[in-house]
């Protein structure tokens, strides 16, 4: 006679069920929040914009089976009155322990300039961990050099920028002039936008969103290949999270200058302030859960679709442990009997 046994082995551990059971969820999240900012496109108001996203990611982050803790949010307990830092949120508080602890980081829109004039790029996004894994890096800029898998260790944050792209051209094996290079266009960046020039590679200078462009220079294909320059500290969190879906590199400091920020990371126990982080340091968790999904249309998704009948949403959802990298289409239908799905 069969027996079926279940094996010890056989059972999940709760940290390992976070991948499995929260991946899909969280993709919810983020495509509520893109929905919700998608309708401010173009109306040239991006505080709005970015108001409607956290709005709309809070609100269905309750619905989470999960004990979540903001670890990276929209600012400090008294400055956000939401998704703020150390913020509690999901549906598994208070259940006595039955649903997984999770860190997250959560950038609710990113590029909100971009979804307020309607150009390319903005996304919602966020990153999940057991506790512990994602660094709680402070509201400040940070300097990042990102890379893809075939150019682990072949830069380093201080060597000339000749220098590196020279050691990426041979990673790729290709010459320096057929490297993409994608810096934030901004005026901190005239010496090293300078000096990439000088190296011979093609430079695409973006107004927003390094995050989206450090997950295009970890995949093949995108013709981006390095993303340097100095952006955002905790999206480069994020980032790095995403890197250590696709086994990309980064390199990273933060950018301490003024006697607050001193203070600041004092506080939370950084003590050498010139650390140089990899994406290890900066998203150590085992268990990482990336989400994001177009607002406006990006190089990676396509930006929100609204039909009248219903809304489209193009997702991506990388977990680390298990590997995967999913591409999630979804069609969220207008709440009437006579709605009729279209596919195209
Ligand atoms: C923005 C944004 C980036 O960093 O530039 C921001 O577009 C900070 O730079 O994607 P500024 O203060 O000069 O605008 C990011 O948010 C992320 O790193």
């Amino acid at each position: 006679m069969a027996t079926h046994v279940v094996e010890k082995h056989a059972v999940r551990k709760p940290e390992t069920a976070l991948e499995f059971e929260l991946a899909l969820e969280f993709v919810r999240v983020v495509e509520e929040a893109a929905i919700a900012s998608a309708h401010t496109m173009g109306l040239g108001d991006r505080h709005k914009a970015d108001k409607v996203a956290t709005e709309a990611m809070r609100k269905c982050m309750d619905t989470v089976p999960m004990r979540g803790t903001i670890v990276i949010g929209e600012g400090e307990r008294d400055e956000a009155p939401m998704l703020y830092i150390g913020e509690q949120v999901g549906a598994g508080w208070g259940d006595g322990g039955a649903f997984p602890q999770v860190d997250i980081a959560v950038d609710p829109l990113e590029g909100t300039n971009l979804c307020a004039t309607g150009a390319p790029g903005a996304i919602t996004v966020l990153a999940a961990s057991e506790k512990g894994g994602l660094l709680n890096a402070p509201d400040c800029y940070m300097e990042k050099i990102v890379v893809g898998p075939s150019c682990r260790g072949a830069v380093d944050l201080d060597a000339p920028v000749a220098d590196n792209l020279k050691a990426v051209a041979k990673r790729l094996d290709r010459d320096v002039k057929d490297l993409t290079v994608v810096v934030l266009d901004r005026p901190r960046h005239e010496k090293i936008i300078d000096d990439i020039r000088k190296a011979g590679a093609r430079i695409r200078l973006i107004t927003d969103g390094d995050l989206s462009a450090g997950i295009a220079a970890a995949v093949i294909g995108t013709g981006v290949h390095v993303v340097m320059g100095t952006g955002g500290a905790p999206e480069g969190v994020i980032t790095a999270a995403a890197m250590r879906c696709l086994n990309g590199e980064m390199l990273a400091r933060l950018v301490i200058n003024t006697p607050e920020l001193e203070e600041r990371i004092a506080k939370m126990g950084i003590r050498d302030k010139k650390k140089i982080y990899t994406e290890k340091d900066l998203a150590p968790g085992n268990h990482l859960i990336f989400a994001a999904t177009g607002v406006t249309d990006g190089s990676l998704m396509k930006g929100t679709r609204f039909f009248g009948e219903g809304t489209r949403t193009s997702s991506i959802v990388m977990t680390r442990q298990s590997r995967k990298v999913r591409f999630v289409e979804s069609i969220h239908l207008a709440k009437r009997p006579d709605v009729k799905v279209r596919f195209a």
